[in-house]
């Protein structure tokens, strides 16, 4: 094992329009903190990186489904998903958002280089125009027939039903998603990046990357042997971040393009963080550095074609080193679904379960070179029958029976047997095994080696039989269990990256100095307990988790009240909020508000537009409510909304402001009122 390797990892930026589900979790997340929290313990220089991508049409479309701006979409999530992750242990080094100045200045930097080198050309095409909407349709905001299989529903740039990559031009009977109307064509121009010109050096990169994964080489040649075409890297879109060229207003840079520069501006911002502004370079423009990104399948192409492309047109800076993709994750045997409310989703799930079982389940079942099922039958058993009936078993006794004999203190090491002998070996040999899984990205391998060492320590307890010696042979029973207490601290280290709170708490029960992620693996296997080192009461790693729970569980996840958020249930999710602080309630100003006047928002379904009176001021605020709420009733009501929320343009219209509502079981939509008459521009508290 090489020592000081310089690594800069990644998992792919979740997309700030809905909350994280363990599917993400086992693809890009869970694969790479277990290589990163390794690489901290065998002393790599390892930085890792994420945030979250805030552009793309997905957050407009959710922005419009709710009535709010997207601004306050982004917010919401960015909050939400850093949280998920914290509690689950995902160790970055920094978490960012595309949507700061950092990364602005980044993506514009990137297109305004490779356009002075004459690489981008300019093109004028024929898109799908919403004349009613007044906007040019991105591909998600068309739906049509598919012209290969006649999907009645395929969207502009995929069709899902037969997997085909579609030009939204090539839908029939078009339709708008905004307004429902037929779209016109109209012509527009974009600036494209050829790929098709870095075909041979993409080619060239990827022959000198042997050791990449099956499934990402198979389909990075698929890609290259159909021959890489142009894309157009600019999109007509308000959302997003300004095409900085002449000549290209009302655009904004494509999110994929962008996206993956993410990567570079949240290094920059971790550099200033730390002080050292320019210590980024350190790692993107410097050979020696290895770059990992890791993602799930569905975005090999934009990371191990598209990213290396902009890179060279760039110049100067190294090329991602690996991009070890996983499969997907399904659930019960389905695909997991976000707009059915089909997930188990990370923050709900961390309300009832702590997050180190479903690590390890999720990692015993990675889908590392094939789709793989989440079960929570599976989980069950995983959890009881290996994390509490192997590693949790194997300590407690160790440590039970040194409490019980040994005065909970470490006792002498004698001459040691065959049988010690042998246990010694596989102690000494646990943690290369362990960890040249890892460099490979094989962490079901990885963890299997970890618990291979607890299966050997409970074979070695029972051979070993000290119930029996301890009244036979004092000092035999003591070695046995001197090297039992080894073991377990060993166990802590090599546990670390895959179960991390487990693993300081078992530290904890050793009674040990230090924090254990900043061990070193290399010397993990020496004894270094002394004899006479004073114990912590033994408590136990892992409680059973019951029948009834797992019954639950599925209950909840087969009728939608996960707690989730697919659209549907957004008020749902938000009721599971994390704490916030009384300042920050504070912060949000709810007043009384009457209603003036009423009405539809013209050729949309969802949009109400109210004026209200708050206190001597009149306001307008646009409401996603039409499909619930009648206008005409609503005039003369007092309501409750959010006063202070940046004002935000809902299609053409400024809203000033949020009603407040929530939703019956039946899913009907209730306005918060008042049960007294109370003067309008009244402060809730
Ligand atoms: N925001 C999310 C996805 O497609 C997308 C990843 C960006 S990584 C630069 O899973
Ligand atoms: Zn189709």
């Amino acid at each position: 094992m090489q020592h000081n390797e310089k690594f800069l990892v990644t998992s792919a930026l979740p997309y700030a329009n809905g909350p994280l589900h363990i599917g993400h979790i086992a693809g890009a997340y869970l694969p790479a903190d277990i290589f990163v929290r390794y690489h901290r313990l065998k002393g790599s220089d390892v930085v890792y990186i994420c945030g979250c991508d805030e552009h793309g049409v997905a957050i407009t479309i959710r922005a419009e489904q709710e009535g709010v701006s997207p601004q306050a979409i982004i917010d919401r999530f960015h909050e939400l998903n850093k949280t998920s992750f914290e509690r689950f242990g995902v160790s970055f080094d920094n978490y960012s958002r595309t949507s700061l100045p950092v990364h602005h200045e980044t993506a514009q930097e990137f297109f305004r280089d490779i356009h002075a080198k004459g690489i981008l050309k300019t093109k004028q095409e024929e898109q799908f125009f919403d004349e009613d909407a007044n906007m040019f349709l991105p591909d998600r905001y068309v739906e049509g027939t598919c012209p290969r299989c006649g999907f009645a529903d395929a969207r502009g740039d995929q069709c899902e039903k037969c997997g085909s990559d579609l030009n939204q031009t090539e839908l029939l009977n078009p339709r708008s998603k905004i307004t429902g109307k037929t779209p016109v064509l109209r012509k527009t121009s974009h600036w494209y990046f050829p790929l098709g010109e870095f075909q041979d050096r993409l080619k060239a990169y990827l022959d000198q990357r042997p050791n990449w994964k099956e499934n990402v080489r198979n389909y990075c040649y698929g890609w290259i042997k159909q021959g890489l075409q142009e894309r157009a890297i600019t999109r007509d879109l308000s959302w997003g971040i300004p095409v900085p060229v002449d000549g290209a207003e009302g655009k904004v840079i494509y999110v994929w393009f962008e996206a993956v520069l993410g990567y570079i501006s949240a290094t920059k911002e971790w550099a200033r963080q730390q002080g050292q502004p320019d210590r980024w370079q350190d790692y993107w423009q410097n050979e020696k550095c290895k770059l990992i990104h890791f993602i799930g399948k569905d975005n090999i192409v934009f990371h191990a074609v598209m990213f290396p492309a902009f890179l060279m047109a760039k110049g100067g800076y190294a090329l991602p080193h690996d991009v070890p993709a996983n499969e997907f994750l399904n659930l019960e045997g389905q695909k997991i679904s976000t707009s059915r409310d089909f997930a188990i989703w990370v923050d709900d799930y961390l309300d009832r379960f702590p997050a180190d079982p479903m690590r390890y389940c999720l990692t015993a079942i990675a889908p590392e070179t094939k789709d793989a099922d989440f079960s929570w039958k599976d989980f069950q058993t995983r959890n009881n029958s290996e994390l509490v009936g192997i590693l949790g078993n194997f300590v407690n006794r160790s440590m039970t029976f040194v409490a019980k004999h040994f005065d909970s203190q470490v006792p002498e090491p004698t001459e040691p047997d065959d049988l010690d002998l042998w246990m010694l070996a596989r102690l000494e040999e646990a943690p290369a095994l362990v960890a040249e899984a890892i460099e490979r990205y094989e962490m079901r391998l990885a963890l299997r080696r970890m618990m291979d060492l607890a299966r050997h320590a409970n074979k070695y307890f029972n051979d070993k039989e000290p119930w029996r010696t301890i009244k036979t042979d004092r000092a035999r029973c003591g070695m046995t269990l001197n090297i039992c207490i080894q073991v377990s601290k060993t166990l802590a280290i090599l546990m670390a990256p895959f179960l991390p709170f487990s693993a300081e708490k078992l530290w904890n029960l050793l009674n040990l100095e230090g924090d254990v992620h900043r061990q070193d693996w290399a010397l993990a296997a020496r004894q270094t307990l002394p004899p006479g080192h004073k114990l912590n009461q033994p408590e136990i790693l892992f409680k059973l988790i019951d029948d009834k729970v797992i019954a639950a569980e599925l209950e909840r996840l087969h009728k939608g009240t996960s707690g989730g958020d697919g659209g549907q249930n957004s008020q749902k999710s938000e009721g599971k909020a994390n704490l916030i602080s009384f300042d920050e309630f504070k912060s949000v100003d709810l007043r009384i508000a009457k209603v003036l006047t009423a009405e539809r928002v013209p050729k949309t379904d969802k949009l109400l537009r109210l004026e209200v009176e708050v206190g001597d001021e009149k306001r307008q605020i646009v409401a996603g409510m039409a499909e619930h709420l009648a206008p005409e009733n609503l005039p003369g009501k007092s309501i409750v909304i959010v006063a202070n929320l940046q004002p935000a343009k809902i299609r053409g219209l400024e809203s000033q402001g949020m009603v407040l509502a929530a939703e019956t079981d039946g899913g009907e939509l209730s306005l918060l009122t008042v049960d007294k008459e109370i003067a309008s521009g009244a402060k809730v508290r």
